[in-house]
């Protein structure tokens, strides 16, 4: 994983793989609060895809030029949530990324698709454990009005 993170609502321990109120491999503080207006973003966009999310928590990566996810599955929620296929909400925003998209098992056959920003990816149901990643960014490639570089992701999830 080469992205620099941030959480809101709950933190994502990198070195534990679990979820915590506070930031305990980082500076022990608190996470930020998830923006209500964020929670109903991710609301919307479920809802467009017929599923419901109550989101409490985000993940926010910062992908630059060189920023990439290896193959993973998002399986650090909680049981009840991971069993009911609360889906995962990603938004895009800043330079394309080529995202990885397998099946229940590592090994499965790999769609690779362009997420460019403004970009909304949504997986629940029975793709909730899907395989997934980002093989790289196509650096320049932000909207020139956004005036960045780099690209930010936001996945929204249900602990
Ligand atoms: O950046 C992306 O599109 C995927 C992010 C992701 O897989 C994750 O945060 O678990």
């Amino acid at each position: 994983m080469h992205v620099r993170m941030l959480c809101l609502g709950r933190h994502w321990n990198g070195r534990t793989y679990r979820y915590e109120p506070a930031r305990a491999d980082f500076d022990g503080l608190p996470a930020p609060p998830l923006p209500p207006s964020f929670a109903d973003l991710a609301r919307e966009a479920a809802s467009a895809c017929g599923m419901c999310l109550e989101a409490d928590l985000c993940i926010l990566n910062y992908y630059d030029a060189e920023g990439r996810m290896g193959l993973h599955q998002d399986k650090d929620e909680s049981p009840a949530s991971i069993e009911a296929g609360l889906p995962v909400v990603s938004v895009s925003i800043g330079d394309t990324a080529r995202f990885l998209f397998g099946g229940l098992k590592r090994r499965d056959p790999i769609d690779a698709m362009a997420l460019e920003s403004g970009d909304v990816f949504v997986f629940g149901g029975p793709a909730r454990l899907r395989y997934h990643g980002v093989s790289r960014i196509v650096a320049g490639t932000a909207p020139a009005e956004l005036e960045m570089s780099g690209r930010f992701n936001l996945t929204f999830r249900r602990y």
